[in-house]
């Protein structure tokens, strides 16, 4: 067991959306909240992140700083998903170790897996087949945090260890059309069709990709519970253990909106992977699962997004 009461506790990421809510959570740990911001540190620098570790000396290091997007972003932008994840998760985590850091959790993702990973996907699914292609470049960056974190361990000693959450959604999420990942497109397109009295939405690819969602206010509990309660090599499936397709999601989206128009197809995108849901049985024997049920997250996040973004 790790407390956090009383440590000085960096959230590298912090802006994004799940840092975000790893601080809000982070509120009844009793520990001080670090945060560097773009001006204080570029962490793809090493340099300026070394320094920033040195001076500020976290006792503990969420790793949530990344650069991420949805599958056309993933699919565009290859270079950018590879340099800037390698050396953002390479400097903090080297950093960690130099300043003695005492625990650190690296975040991934569940594209780490196969394309063609045996559902649901357990946590040993990893390196056993080809990645999918569209974003395979943001894929072998986490596959590196994960063996990164393992190798530090496994030399050092370093209680480093690594979470893989499945696709999250939440407030302070990417609504941009072109960057974003699907449930904030779906809830932006819903929305303005809806304004503009529009008479269908555009879902991209096919629709029977099945995906699982997870409320990033999730995503943080189960983090914290995986820092206090976990150490060990590898890395754990962060997940709601139930998954939906695309075509299922957008009536989802559509109900909370309160859109009533038709659902078309946009079959010149992509439809990446057929299937990612992870097992969710390693985090719940360690005591964890979800509390906040799709429909409910959803309809809380349109609440954010009219409050936020419309
Ligand atoms: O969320 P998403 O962009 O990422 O897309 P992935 C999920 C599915 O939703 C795909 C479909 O089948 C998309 O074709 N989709 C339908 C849409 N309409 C839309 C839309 O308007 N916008 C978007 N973005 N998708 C990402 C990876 O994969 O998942 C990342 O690229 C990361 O690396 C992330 O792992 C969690 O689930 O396909």
């Amino acid at each position: 067991m790790y407390s956090l009461s009383g440590k000085r506790v960096w959230v590298a990421g912090h802006r994004g959306m799940v840092g975000s809510a790893i601080v809000r959570r982070l509120a009844s740990e009793g520990c001080e909240v670090l945060t560097a911001s773009r001006g204080d540190a570029d962490l793809r620098n090493q340099a300026e992140t070394t320094a920033w570790i040195e001076k500020n000396r976290p006792d503990a290091v969420f790793l949530a700083a990344a650069k991420v997007g949805g599958i056309l972003a993933n699919d565009t932008y290859p270079a950018d998903f590879l340099y800037d994840n390698l050396m953002i998760e390479a400097n903090i985590i080297h950093g960690a170790h130099k300043a003695g850091v005492e625990k650190l959790m690296f975040l991934g993702s569940s594209c780490i897996y196969p394309k063609f990973a045996p559902q649901p996907i357990t946590e040993d699914a990893l390196l056993t087949g080809p990645l999918e292609p569209t974003n395979a470049w943001y894929a072998i960056a986490k596959i590196a945090g994960i063996k990164l974190c393992d190798a530090y361990r496994k030399q050092h000693g370093a209680d480093f260890i690594s979470g893989m959450p499945t696709n999250l959604y939440g407030p302070g999420d990417n609504f941009d059309l072109n960057s974003s990942h699907v449930m904030p497109a779906l809830i932006r397109k819903a929305h303005e069709a809806k304004c503009a009295g529009a008479p269908s939405i555009a879902v991209w690819g096919t629709g029977t990709p099945r995906r699982e969602f997870l409320h990033v206010d999730d995503c943080a509990d189960a983090c914290i519970h995986l820092m206090k309660n976990h150490s060990a090599p590898g890395h754990v499936n962060i997940g709601s253990g139930e998954d939906v397709t695309i075509l299922e999601l957008t009536q989802m989206v559509c109900d909370a909106v309160g859109f009533t128009g038709a659902i078309e197809h946009d079959l010149t995108k992509p439809d990446g992977t057929p299937r990612k849901l992870m097992s969710a049985d390693r985090l719940r024997t360690m005591g964890w699962a979800p509390r906040i049920d799709l429909r409910d997250g959803i309809a809380a996040v349109y609440r954010w997004f009219l409050d936020n973004k419309a």
